[in-house]
């Protein structure tokens, strides 16, 4: 295995999803930069084209080499002296005149634990503000919810990868790992595979058994199989007795949702009912796994917690090779959630209303637990109220282009707009970046030494291949810096962030203790809980009890709501949101990449098509009640005609956040990307000289950037 000292090669991990396949990266004669495969539990040796070509951005021409600030309303190229100041001026002043959480902090699911836990001691030390939250509420935040509520514990998969390879059955709902997780696929080869999805994926191309609901309608179809599986008997009776609670209240709810009511609200016919609840009952080893297409919805914690019911009915679990888990989406999606970034949270998956927890890290901080903030705003109430009363007036971004990703984004980039002062730390000048007052360039994931734990639970190393170019800091040095100007001075090495964090996360859910680098290295990898240096980690949960107080695990009753909107006369199609093989994200980094081919599109049955007259590849304009998008359209077959879906990693008049809706889940506070109610309109033929829109200099009242900075 390379070390840190070998410079010229290193065995890492990808810097993009949550299956972190394992890479080894080498420096050719002119320092280009290679890329290869290495086996690994989650990738046998396999990467995407994501993945492949992720070094490309290492040297590309966009990549951000010194810090810039905003004079005259253009951002110019500064010292880090300045930069710096800059900030701490700023923030000394907004916290004088309006209180310490007028300044906030936004991270990101991409950053390695260590930067995440910096990230979260920077907001609750060195600002002492409770206005902190991330991008991952956008993610898993519904499935975490779920979890939770059912086992006391959220860990995205409860066992292995390889647990999922060995399985008879695997369902998976609302989950396009074909596209998202490629070399993830590999897993599901002879297994019998059912996939929940509105349309004909990737994945859903691989399955025995494909499900196409309603957008929206996947609680129903969950109480409706488990109805079917308590009507043939085949509910896992000595199971629920033994390790559960709250099922018989869980029965009278879905004793309402009789098959033949299902399919007349899901679309889903009767048969396949039938069909899914044997597959999974018949089975020795049988799973359930969730993911964005399920969770991204107004009612997306009560939707798994439907899913989780059927899966302790059928006694999956905590027994070895069977079980529920959530298919956690960024590089460190699982890890990102543990140590502090959000907004409710403290490190070690503690609660930041919990005097125990407060009085723990407080300790380990070395400050008083009565200085530690309370909990804060969820994503988006954050970055919708910034600049309003309300709100946080200054704002620091490591890890995320809410631009791009965040829904309503128009009124998020006219919030960000308001600000008195934006920081973004990022790789490139991402639409964010552009917002900004100050910018500064960090390190990339070939250029530093860190942790990342990736969607099975493992905490595995990311190592430096060599350091970042010209003056470009990692975001552990930049948070250090910034500390250290703030009077509460930190590290900026990783291993000892991590050995802090280590003693911050001891004791709580997501222990951390006993993980050395020495141990991931010496193991390739090491799963949490892991609370001491002797403990050999925890690769299965639950096997003998869940972390409830009692043990057991909780069925949770959840019954039907209607979304934040349906469709109706004005605007009368479904639209969903999703990913792209090619695209990553907000697409800051992968629209970059010369090789990574890519555009916006909306997805439309030809059915559809010929109702409104749109050829394939003609643009077409697509309205929701928050604005209108422009694509060109892609006809398939398998899609419902009754539904469109558009990629959402574009910026500019093909931003698919431009038309989504800021409906919250109540308990998650996660955003509806998956549904919308549109309209679709052939794009009218423009008068001559009008502008396409889009590509002009930036001004204000502009319907995508939203109103320009002020100088
Ligand atoms: N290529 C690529 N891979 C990625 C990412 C990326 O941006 N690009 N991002 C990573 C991240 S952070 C994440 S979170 C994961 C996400 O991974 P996935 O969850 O697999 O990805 P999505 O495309 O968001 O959604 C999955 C599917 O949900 C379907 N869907 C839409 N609405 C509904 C509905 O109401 N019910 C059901 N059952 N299905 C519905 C969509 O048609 C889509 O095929 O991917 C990770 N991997
Ligand atoms: N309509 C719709 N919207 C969605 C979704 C959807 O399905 N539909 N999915 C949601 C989901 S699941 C997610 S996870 C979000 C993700 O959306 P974003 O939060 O925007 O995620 P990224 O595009 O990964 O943003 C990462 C930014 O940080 C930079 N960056 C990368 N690595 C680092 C680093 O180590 N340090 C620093 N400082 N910067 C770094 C990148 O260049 C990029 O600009 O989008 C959400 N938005
Ligand atoms: S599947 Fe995910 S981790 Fe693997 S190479 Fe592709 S983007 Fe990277
Ligand atoms: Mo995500």
């Amino acid at each position: 295995m390379s070390s840190i000292v070998d410079m010229t090669s290193a065995d890492t991990h990808c810097p993009y999803c949550a299956l972190q396949c394992a890479m080894t990266l080498r420096t050719g004669a002119a320092g280009a930069v290679t890329v290869a495969g290495r086996d690994f539990p989650t990738n046998r040796g396999g990467l995407c084209q994501k993945g492949w070509t992720a070094a490309d951005l290492l040297t590309h021409p966009d990549r951000l080499t010194t810090p810039l600030v905003r004079a005259a309303g253009r951002l110019r190229p500064a010292g880090w002296d300045e930069a710096l100041d800059r900030i701490v001026t700023a923030v000394g002043d907004l916290q004088q005149r309006y209180g310490r959480d007028a300044v906030g902090v936004f991270g990101g699911g991409g950053l390695t634990n260590e930067k995440a836990y910096a990230l979260g001691r920077f907001a609750r030390v060195a600002l002492r503000t409770r206005t902190i939250d991330y991008n991952g509420r956008f993610c898993m935040s519904s499935a975490a919810a779920a979890g939770l509520r059912a086992f006391g514990l959220d860990r995205g998969l409860p066992f292995p990868v390889a647990d999922i390879a060995a399985a008879d059955t695997v369902l998976l709902v609302g989950a396009n790992p074909a596209e998202t997780m490629p070399p993830f696929v590999r897993h599901l080869a002879d297994r019998r595979l059912i996939v929940v999805d509105p349309r004909v994926s990737a994945t859903a191309r691989l399955a025995a058994l494909h499900l196409q609901p309603t957008p929206g309608t996947d609680l129903v179809l969950a109480n409706g199989l488990l109805h079917v599986a308590i009507g043939e008997g085949l509910v896992d009776a000595d199971y629920v007795a033994a390790r559960t609670t709250g099922y018989d209240e869980v029965r009278r709810v879905v004793a309402q949702w009789w098959p033949a009511r299902v399919e007349r609200l899901t679309g889903v016919p009767v048969a396949d009912l039938y069909a899914t609840v044997r597959q999974l009952a018949d089975a020795d080893r049988a799973v359930v796994l969730t993911a964005r297409g399920a969770e991204q919805h107004s009612t997306g914690t009560d939707t798994v917690s439907a899913f989780v019911n059927l899966a302790l009915a059928l006694g999956l679990p905590g027994r070895p090779g069977s079980g529920y888990g959530c298919l956690t989406g960024q590089g460190n999606g699982q890890g990102g959630r543990e140590h502090g970034q959000k907004a409710d949270q403290l490190p070690g998956y503690r609660r930041i209303d919990d005097p125990a927890a407060r009085a723990h890290v407080a300790a380990v901080w070395g400050v008083h637990p009565d200085d530690l903030p309370g909990p804060g705003p969820s994503a988006y109430e954050l970055l919708s109220s910034l600049g309003t009363p309300s709100g946080a007036r200054g704002l620091l971004v490591f890890g995320s282009n809410p631009v791009v990703s965040a829904p309503r984004a128009a009124t998020v980039t006219d919030r960000l707009c308001a600000l008195d002062l934006l920081v973004v730390a990022d790789l490139v000048r991402s639409e964010t970046a552009e917002l900004a007052d100050v910018v500064l360039p960090t390190a990339q994931w070939a250029e530093e030494d860190g942790t990342m734990t990736n969607l099975e639970g493992r905490v595995i190393r990311r190592r430096r291949l060599r350091p970042p170019p010209g003056s470009v800091r990692t975001d552990l040095a930049v948070l250090a810096e910034l500390s250290g100007r703030l009077g509460a001075p930190t590290s900026a090495d990783p291993r000892v962030v991590f050995d802090e964090l280590r003693r911050a996360s001891a004791g709580g859910p997501a222990d951390y203790a006993g993980i050395s680098y020495e141990r991931i290295d010496a193991e390739g990898g090491v799963f949490w809980p892991c609370p001491t240096p002797e403990h050999p980690g925890t690769p299965r949960m639950f096997l003998d009890r869940f972390a409830t107080p009692d043990g057991r695990a909780r069925f949770v009753p959840v019954d039907h709501r209607a979304p934040g909107e349906l469709p109706d006369d004005e605007y009368p199609l479904y639209l969903t949101t999703g990913r792209q093989l090619t695209q990553y994200q907000s697409g800051a980094q992968t629209r970059r990449i010369a090789a990574l081919p890519g555009g916006p599109y909306v997805e439309l049955h030809t059915e559809l098509a010929d109702r409104l007259g749109i050829a394939d590849g003609e643009p077409v304009e697509i309205s929701t009640r928050r604005g209108t998008a422009v694509a060109p359209a892609r006809l398939s077959t398998t899609i419902r005609p009754d539904t469109v879906f558009m990629p959402f990693h574009y910026a500019g008049p093909g931003r698919a956040n431009t038309l989504t809706g800021d409906a919250l889940d109540p308990t998650s506070r996660m955003p509806e990307f998956k549904l919308a109610a549109a309209r679709l309109t052939r794009v009218r033929p423009r008068a001559a000289g009008a502008p396409a829109g889009g590509s002009g200099p930036r001004t204000a009242g502009d319907p995508v950037v939203g109103a320009g900075r002020p100088a």
